[in-house]
Formats: structure tokens, C-alpha cells, sequence
């Protein structure tokens, strides 16, 4: 598979998502109409779609089928996106611009904004329920929601959000800004590649393999995020740049410098992909995440 093509990958999966997710969300129109069209406003906005992706990449590197877990990668998409909303309200990081277009309060106020992460978080747990076809086992449904609630959580992405707000402004340790990094995005990003592989019946061994690099990608994406945000612009980025310097941030280039960080991030990808080795073919397309996760500039 050397000529594997991620673009391609990428591509027919991400229409796979966006398809979905256009089903699943409550339309419009649906009373009450304004807390549906601020759910669809940030969630249609596009994005990477990352988690998701990586949740139907988790599946086939078992020898799942995409079909088997769209209703899961959606849900793993609208828990990511009510975390942008809430991370961007004014009582947070109080953010202008996000994925090249307004905030959510920006156009519906802080209340609806409130309500619209709210309300995507509730349904994502409702997608992940119906997802019972999906599963090798039904038993297997209350182990993917267990898991998607521990990485969202206050031991995952809520817990890491948290201590990145009471961080702001001091020095932290490297112990710190690792705890942060590890729960406020790699957690979920692990998690991603854990419940699609779940879902599609992985034997221990291979959960394991994709459990590592799962944690190693997380971790390289969060650090790379970092480094976007002292080198990109707000053209690539969709959001404001330089906001972790101008907040002063617990990061990693903060604490350990670019060209450390960079080498780190660089070191986590190689981990990654060593831990994949044993999947074989089938997790190319991980591997090939791996790297785009490195080189984005986005
Ligand atoms: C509010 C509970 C709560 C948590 C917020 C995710 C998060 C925690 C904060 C977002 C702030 C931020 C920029 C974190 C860095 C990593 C990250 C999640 C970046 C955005 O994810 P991408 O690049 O975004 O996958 P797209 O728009 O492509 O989906």
C-alpha cells in the first residue's frame, strides 16, 4: 500500500461525516429553531473532521466497515465542537473567529451558545446509543460510552481545560503542561481511534497497539497546535493567532522552546507509527494521519 493516498482517504470520509452528520442533527426549523441553527452553524462550518476520521480509521485498521461507526464518529465530532463553542465564550478564551467564520456567542449570544454546546454534547451521547447495529456485541455500546464520558470528562478534556484556565499567566512545570496537554485533547483524540476499533470487535492485542498510538498522536497534535499558534495566521488557522502568547498559556514551546518542540512532536509521530507496526496494511491510514498531523498547517 505505498501508494496509499490520504487526500483520497481523507476526502471520502470526511463526505461520509458531513453526510451524516447533515442527517442527524435536528433541522433548522425544528423547535426551538434557534438552538438548532446555532448547533448547525458550528458544526457545519467544517473543521478538519479529525475525530471522526480517526474513528472510522480505528475501525478499518481492525477490519471494521465506516458504515458500522458513522453514528459514533458524528458524535465524537459534536462533543468536539461543543467544546470549541464553550472554549471560545467570553468566560473562557473569549475568541472572535473560529474554523474562518464568527464565534457561536458572536451570532446567537452567550445564552443559545451556551446551550447549543450543551445540546451537542447530550446528543452525541444519543448517536453513540443508537449506534447498537454498529457493534460487534450490544454490550459493547456501554463500554464506548464509558469511554467517550471519561475522555470528556473532568479526568479528560473538561479536567485538562480546567487546569489550562488556572494555569494562565503562571509557569508550570512540565509535569503541568503535560497533564493539560494529555487530557484536554489527546484524551478525546485517543479515544477517537479506541471506540471505532471497539466497535468493531478489536482482540486485546490490537486495541493495545491502537491505544498507543492513539495517546502518542494526541499528545504530537496538541504540541503542533502550540507551534501553529506562535507560527501561523489567522488566514490558515481560521482563528486568531498568537492568542496562547497574548493570554500566556501554559504550551509547549512556551516552556521548552520551538525547536524542542517540534523535535518532540516529530518523536510522538515515530511512536506512533512503530506502535501500528503490528496492524499491518490495514492501519496505513493511521500511520498516514500520523504524519499529516505533524505537517498541518491548519
Ligand atoms: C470547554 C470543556 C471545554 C474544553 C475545551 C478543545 C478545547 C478544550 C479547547 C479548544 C482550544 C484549543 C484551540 C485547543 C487546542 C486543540 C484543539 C482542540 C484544536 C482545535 O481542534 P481542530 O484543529 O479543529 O481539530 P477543527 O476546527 O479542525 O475541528
Amino acid at each position: 500500500m505505498s501508494d496509499f493516498d490520504l487526500k483520497t482517504y481523507v476526502n471520502d470520509r470526511r463526505r461520509l461525516v458531513d453526510e451524516t452528520l447533515d442527517r442527524v442533527l435536528p433541522p433548522e426549523d425544528a423547535p426551538p429553531p434557534t438552538v438548532h441553527r446555532a448547533m448547525r452553524y458550528s458544526v457545519m462550518a467544517g473543521g478538519k473532521r479529525l475525530r471522526p476520521i480517526l474513528v472510522i480509521a480505528g475501525c478499518e485498521a481492525v477490519g471494521g466497515m465506516a458504515e458500522r461507526v458513522l453514528p459514533t464518529a458524528c458524535a465524537l465530532e459534536l462533543i468536539h465542537t461543543y467544546s470549541l463553542i464553550h472554549d471560545d465564550l467570553p468566560a473562557m478564551d473569549d475568541d472572535d473567529y473560529r474554523r474562518g467564520r464568527l464565534t457561536n456567542h458572536k451570532v446567537f449570544g452567550e445564552a443559545v451558545a451556551i446551550l447549543a454546546g450543551d445540546a451537542l454534547l447530550t446528543h452525541a451521547f444519543r448517536l453513540v446509543a443508537g449506534n447498537v447495529d454498529g457493534a460487534s456485541d450490544a454490550r459493547v455500546i456501554a463500554d464506548v460510552v464509558a469511554e467517550i464520558a471519561e475522555a470528556a470528562g473532568t479526568d479528560g478534556m473538561v479536567g485538562g481545560q480546567v487546569v489550562d484556565i488556572e494555569s494562565e499567566g503562571k509557569t508550570v512545570s512540565a509535569e503541568t503542561l503535560d497533564y493539560i496537554h494529555t487530557r484536554k485533547t489527546a484524551a478525546l483524540i485517543r479515544a477517537s481511534l479506541r471506540v471505532g476499533a471497539m466497535l468493531a470487535g478489536a482482540k486485546p492485542d490490537a486495541l493495545k497497539a491502537i491505544t498507543r498510538a492513539g495517546e502518542a498522536l494526541g499528545l504530537a497534535f496538541q504540541i503542533v497546535d502550540d507551534i501553529l499558534d506562535v507560527e501561523g495566521s489567522l488566514e490558515e488557522l481560521g482563528k486568531t493567532a498568537g492568542s496562547d502568547q497574548r493570554k500566556q498559556k501554559a504550551t509547549y514551546p512556551a516552556l521548552h522552546g520551538l525547536e524542542a518542540s517540534r523535535r518532540r512532536a516529530r518523536q510522538l509521530i515515530e511512536d506512533a507509527k512503530v506502535a501500528l507496526v503490528p496492524l499491518g496494511p490495514a492501519a496505513r491510514p493511521i500511520a498516514a494521519l500520523a504524519d499529516f498531523i505533524y505537517e498541518r498547517r491548519s
